[in-house]
């Protein structure tokens, strides 16, 4: 069985997808649309999300967006590697760190801190860049003691949290090292000092069979 995937590089919602159907071994055809040329809102991809977003998952005649609803479906189609736990208490935690990271310092580091930072944003809008710069350090620390205490967001597997979550992160350590967040003194320069547990927890995932399929292709060589 193939699934068809339509997604943007970079997107850490198509991202996060990626690597769900990597890690589970799943067989897709990969529909890279350009955004530049607004592939993701032509009539066609709107009769697929009518939200002209990315990622979208095609079953056949199914079809499913939003990122975490499609890691839900793709588990309860193929439950083994399981990434949503194996019991009533391992699927509860997973939600709950699911939510949590989603929840608390997201908007802050994806709409506070990378993407003005992307955009080219630092001389007009530096001091709001530099308050969500805060928010998202509290976040960090927060995420860090937690992967103090075990290897994976969740415990001792990786689970859908940890592929929730990695997009995330790897945009918030390339944004924050550009030269942009350092004039700003936003302090991700230093990330490993920081937050030795989350480059630790980065490269134990990183070093799993499928990591570098998802990367994203125009991040690669720079
Ligand atoms: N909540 C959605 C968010 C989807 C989303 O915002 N996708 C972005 C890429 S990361 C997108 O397609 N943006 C293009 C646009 O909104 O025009 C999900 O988790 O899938």
């Amino acid at each position: 069985m193939t699934y068809d995937l339509y997604w943007i590089s970079g997107s850490p919602n198509a991202w996060r997808v990626m690597l769900a159907l990597e890690f589970k071994g799943l067989a897709y055809e990969s529909h890279r649309l350009d955004s530049g040329k607004r592939e993701h809102k032509t009539p066609e991809f709107i009769a697929l999300n009518p939200r002209g977003k990315v990622p979208v998952l095609k079953d056949g005649k199914f079809v499913i967006y939003e990122s975490i609803a499609i890691l839900a479906y793709l588990e309860s189609k193929h439950p083994e590697p399981a990434l949503f736990g194996t019991t009533p208490e391992e699927t509860g935690h997973i939600w709950q760190r699911i939510f949590e990271v989603m929840n608390y310092g997201r908007d802050s580091i994806n709409n506070g801190v990378v993407r003005p930072l992307i955009r080219r944003e630092a001389k007009q809008n530096g001091e709001s860049i530099k308050a969500a710069a805060i928010d998202a350090h509290e976040a960090m620390n927060w995420v860090d003691g937690v992967l103090a205490e075990s290897p994976y967001l969740a415990g001792d597997r990786l689970s859908a949290a940890d592929i929730s979550y990695i997009p995330i992160v790897q945009h918030l350590t390339r944004a924050g090292g550009g030269d942009d967040a350092v004039r700003l003194e936003l302090g991700f320069d230093n990330f490993g000092e920081r937050y030795p547990n989350i480059v630790d927890w980065v490269d134990r995932i990183a070093a799993l069979p499928g990591y570098d399929k998802a990367y994203p292709p125009h991040w690669r060589n720079k």
